[in-house]
């Protein structure tokens, strides 16, 4: 079985981590201080969000230097103990690649900048303005970037504008410049010199443009240039060659996809071990339950769904990707979605069951599993006033909801309270003292009120605690060659309410049972019933296997056949 199977990954997002010389920001010293903590989860590979320098628009998407450590964070050698410590620890460090931009402060921009003749212009996607009908200078297309407003910046210098799909801080870089890429790639041999393991790639689906950049959809109003940048042929070429040229280079090796609106097919593309491009890729599905067409902030369908939509969409995606011979990046909640049993079960009077099931959900599914900070321990989403708001993408996007979309104030506001990225970035609740535990200094964002209950020290004492589960599903999986690379069979397929399913290979068979609605429910499991099925697992206790199940809201529980 390939390593990349039987990994576990932690996401960490380092500012809100914990924060070890008091000045109210986590940082790498803050993750060396809970080595010990990560490890007693059972997990063995920790992705960070970005470390490197930047300006914070997009809190370290945006990258001033990829050859430096965010002074926030702490310096090279901070990083280089890190990954020292992590190793004796048997952890691996997974590096975020953040390569369709860099940060206007880098030294390829600041080149760019100085002149139209200047070799770096060609890094960089820039396109001379159009002329409007009074004379005026107009961006060259009506492309909307990802966070709101048009996806263009004016050169101050010239008659020109460059494109920033993400926030204007952010500059794409041009991959059809070979120069481009090979920069990219010297960066990337860097630090797996430096022994990392491997790279998250950051919307790596997005990195090839069409041609002649022509306008999006209609072309009338601002448009989100999904068809012109979304997994063109160009982006399957550019990671053919990234695989060739530096991932080929190292065993082992780990590499996970992010990227917008992938299809089923073109994750397969970008999967599938014959075509040697990355090993899994994310989708966003899941994540998009209950939002209209135009995504997180497209609140037309009221966050509404059912659990026959969600168990749709994990079915299509289980069965999709296996047939089509891919590999998945599963994980219920990350950096930038709000917190997992608030968005899909319930973060009141079931948040431990919710939590739990999530959990045993995610350990169970064919993919590689990925954890994010504070999930172990049933984080929340939390309720943040605008002026508690830290993400671009919340601030501009409600002032978008309110221009573009004309939505009253009130309820441009309920919409970003609901989907903020804002929630997932609180700082991580260690313990009921002052600042949670996260660090000794007011922390650079709000912490959870319900800090005092929710913790990380409460949970450790706690019996039946969410986080003793999380050990339990990690260590599952750790030791089962069918949850980490059997197939998956659906079970009870028509069930409404009910997920079932089996993971099996040649020496075991699990079955997975969840209910996915906060009702009382029931799964009919007759076409299992000759395995002889023994509890693993459950959320309310281990309970024997029956033919017609009986499930509390959002129960979920694991059997193993007997031989
Ligand atoms: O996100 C890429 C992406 O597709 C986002 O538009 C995502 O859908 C959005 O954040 C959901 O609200 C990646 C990073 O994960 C994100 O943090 C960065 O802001 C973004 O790229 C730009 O680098
Ligand atoms: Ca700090």
């Amino acid at each position: 079985m390939e390593d990349f199977k039987k990994r576990i990954v932690y996401q960490i997002w380092p500012r809100s981590f914990k924060d070890s010389n008091g000045d109210g920001i986590g940082d790498l010293g803050g993750i060396i201080a809970k080595l010990d903590y990560i490890k007693s989860l059972g997990v063995d590979t920790l992705w960070l969000s970005p470390i490197y320098k930047s300006g914070n628009k997009d809190y370290g998407y945006d990258i001033d230097n990829y050859y430096e450590i965010h002074e926030e964070f702490g310096t090279m050698e901070d990083f280089d103990t890190l990954l020292k410590e992590a190793k004796n620890q048997g952890l691996d460090l997974v590096m975020d690649l953040v390569a369709n931009h860099t940060s206007d402060q880098h030294p390829w921009f600041q080149e760019a900048l100085k002149s139209k003749d200047s070799p770096y212009r060609d890094y960089y996607i820039f396109k001379e303005g159009r002329v409007g009908k009074k004379g005026e200078l107009l961006p060259p297309n009506n492309w909307l970037s990802a966070f709101g407003g048009s996806a263009w910046q004016r050169d101050p210098q010239s008659t020109e504008f460059y494109l920033t799909l993400f926030t204007p801080h952010q500059c794409d870089l041009n991959w059809a410049n070979e120069k481009v890429r090979e920069g990219i790639y010297e960066m990337m041999h860097f630090w797996l010199k430096k022994g990392v393991l491997g790279f998250r790639m950051d919307v790596i689906n997005t990195i090839a443009k069409r041609d002649g950049l022509p306008n999006a959809g209609k072309g009338k109003k601002l448009d989100f240039p999904f068809e012109h940048i979304v997994s063109l042929p160009k982006s399957h070429d550019y990671l053919q060659e990234m695989h060739e040229k530096v991932l080929s280079h190292y065993d082992p090796i780990f590499t996970v996809g992010e990227g917008m609106v992938t299809s089923l097919e073109d994750l397969n593309r970008y999967t599938k071990k014959e075509e040697r491009k990355l090993q899994m890729m994310f989708h966003f599905d899941l994540h998009l339950l209950g939002c209209g067409p135009l995504g997180k902030f497209d609140f037309r369908k009221g966050y509404r769904w059912t659990p026959k939509e969600m168990k749709d969409t994990i079915l299509t995606w289980q069965k999709g990707v296996q047939e089509g011979g891919g590999w998945l990046g599963n994980f219920m909640s990350n950096h930038d979605q709000p917190r997992q049993v608030s968005r899909f079960f319930d973060d009141g009077p079931f948040r431990r069951k919710s939590a739990k099931a999530l959990a045993l959900l995610n350990l169970s599914l064919r993919g590689t599993p990925f954890l994010y900070q504070g999930e172990e321990i049933g984080m929340t989403n939390c309720h943040l006033e605008e002026e508690e708001w830290r993400d671009f993408e919340a601030i501009n996007d409600y002032q978008v909801l309110q221009d573009m979309m004309h939505l009253p104030k009130f309820l441009a506001k309920k919409v970003i309270q609901k989907m903020t990225r804002d929630h997932a970035r609180t700082p991580m609740q260690w313990s009921d003292g002052p600042h949670a535990g996260f660090s000794e200094h007011t922390p650079w964002m709000k912490v959870n009120e319900n800090y005092t209950n929710i913790n990380v020290a409460k949970e450790e004492l706690r019996e039946h605690s969410i986080l003793a589960f999380y050990k339990e599903a990690i260590s599952t999986r750790k030791g089962s060659t069918a949850l980490q690379d059997g197939s998956f069979i659906p079970i009870d397929e028509e069930n409404k309410n009910v997920l079932s399913f089996l993971r099996q290979d040649q020496k075991e068979t699990y079955l997975l049972v969840i209910n996915l609605s906060g009702k009382e429910a029931h799964g009919n499991l007759l076409d299992v019933s000759a395995y002889g099925f023994k509890p693993v697992l459950g959320t309310y206790g281990e309970k024997p296997f029956t033919v017609a199940m009986t499930l509390c809201p959002y129960e979920a529980r694991l059997y193993k056949a007997t031989p």
